[in-house]
């Protein structure tokens, strides 16, 4: 954190679920999803406004949370205190948030609509907030599990012909070395990483160590979405550096995973820590333990991609994150100016105030199927 954040009074937040169809669906070791459901937050005060997404889904597959419940936590327990407070600076809010234990992405979604709010009022960009300096993004992308070998490849040659620097895949016990092997030999340079989401155990050790060979990146997240332990024993027995997502809820886990050796690499996602703040922070750890650091996705609607966009503008952020293109996930995203990569991978920071976004209202309103006022009592 650079610069200081302006103080600001909040009148009143709308909360809208939206629902945006899927180019093609998504199949993870958890589950397949077709749409993104996405919940918003909407505050305004002072003649200002800013706009945030929760990166929760429909289902608690991925973390505990979801759509509905952080509609729910927003409005019962987070929003109230902010419309009826005085003015405060976006910290401030968060210190006044800190007694509700976790539910992480209802706060991060709150969060990000105060810094586009505070952004806005003060023309800086949250980039600049956030205190990152790169005006471009090395991107990467994610690909679900396909139906055939064939397909991953028919696949990963497309997103690498549009540029792309780098290929995830997505993996579960049984469909991973075959998966490794295919696509190492067809493209034998191409930078490439596997993501398990908590998808295996110990007694996979086998299968996993099967894996060295194939010159991978990272393998994200082999085990449990709870464990840290375990992910050490594994760590200490694999070549391939392990990259944690779903273990790391807070710089209370970050810690323990780098004083046990759980893995050699963190994908930051704002909404799985809390916020934009947070994640710097933990990005600052991760930077003065050696830590490489990468921006995750969760399918996010052209504002949390804006978000993600600075967020991975921050130093640290040096291997290319899910920070894809808007046309990856939707015919027609949300945005008057989608986002676009560039034929050399890259993808611009905004620069405008606060996300840097122009809302497409009129999308916006068609993909609308859930909406409130939440007003001072
Ligand atoms: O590019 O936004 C994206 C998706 C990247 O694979 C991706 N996200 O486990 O990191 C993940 C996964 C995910 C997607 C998790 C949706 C939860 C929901």
């Amino acid at each position: 954190m650079t610069v200081d954040l302006p103080r600001l009074r909040v009148e009143h937040a709308q909360l809208r679920i939206v629902e945006l169809p899927l180019v093609a669906p998504f199949t993870t070791s958890f589950g397949t999803q077709t749409v993104r459901r996405a919940l918003l937050v909407e505050v305004e005060g002072e003649g200002v406004s800013g706009i945030g997404e929760c990166a929760a889904g429909v289902t608690p597959g991925y973390s505990s949370e979801t759509c509905a419940g952080a509609l729910t936590m927003l409005r019962e327990h987070l929003v109230p205190p902010v419309i009826s407070g005085p003015a405060a600076d976006v910290s401030k809010r968060a210190e006044g948030w800190a007694w509700v234990r976790g539910h992480q992405m209802a706060k991060a979604a709150l969060e990000m609509a105060l810094l586009d709010q505070a952004g806005r009022a003060s023309g800086r960009s949250l980039a600049e907030m956030l205190g990152g300096g790169r005006s471009r993004i090395g991107c990467g992308v994610s690909i679900g599990i396909q139906g055939s070998l064939a397909a991953t490849l028919t696949a990963v040659e497309g997103y690498l012909a549009r540029g792309y620097q780098r290929i995830k895949l997505k993996c579960k016990p049984g469909y991973d070395i075959e998966l490794a092997r295919t696509v190492r030999q067809h493209f034998p340079g191409t930078p490439l990483m596997l993501d398990a989401n908590s998808a295996y155990t110990l007694r996979d050790l086998p299968e996993l160590q099967a894996l060295d060979q194939f010159d991978l990146m990272m393998i994200e997240q082999p085990l449990g979405h709870d464990d840290l332990i375990d992910h050490a024993a594994l760590q200490a027995r694999m070549e391939t550096s392990i990259c944690l997502d779903e273990s790391v809820e807070s710089l209370a886990d970050l810690r323990a995973a780098i004083a046990l050796g759980s893995g050699r690499i963190l994908n930051i996602k704002a909404g799985r820590v809390g916020g934009l703040l947070p994640a710097a922070r933990l990005h600052d750890v991760c930077t003065e333990a050696g830590w490489p650091v990468w921006c995750g996705g969760m399918l996010e609607t052209g504002i949390g991609r804006a978000a993600n966009l600075a967020l991975a503008s921050l130093p640290g952020f040096s291997l290319p994150g899910d920070t894809s293109a808007s046309d990856r996930y939707f015919e027609r995203d949300l945005l008057r100016h989608p986002f676009e990569l560039a034929a050399d991978g890259t993808m611009g920071v905004p620069t405008g105030p606060g996300l840097g976004i122009e809302l497409d209202r009129e999308r916006l309103a068609t993909t609308t199927v859930h909406l409130e006022v939440v007003a001072p009592n």
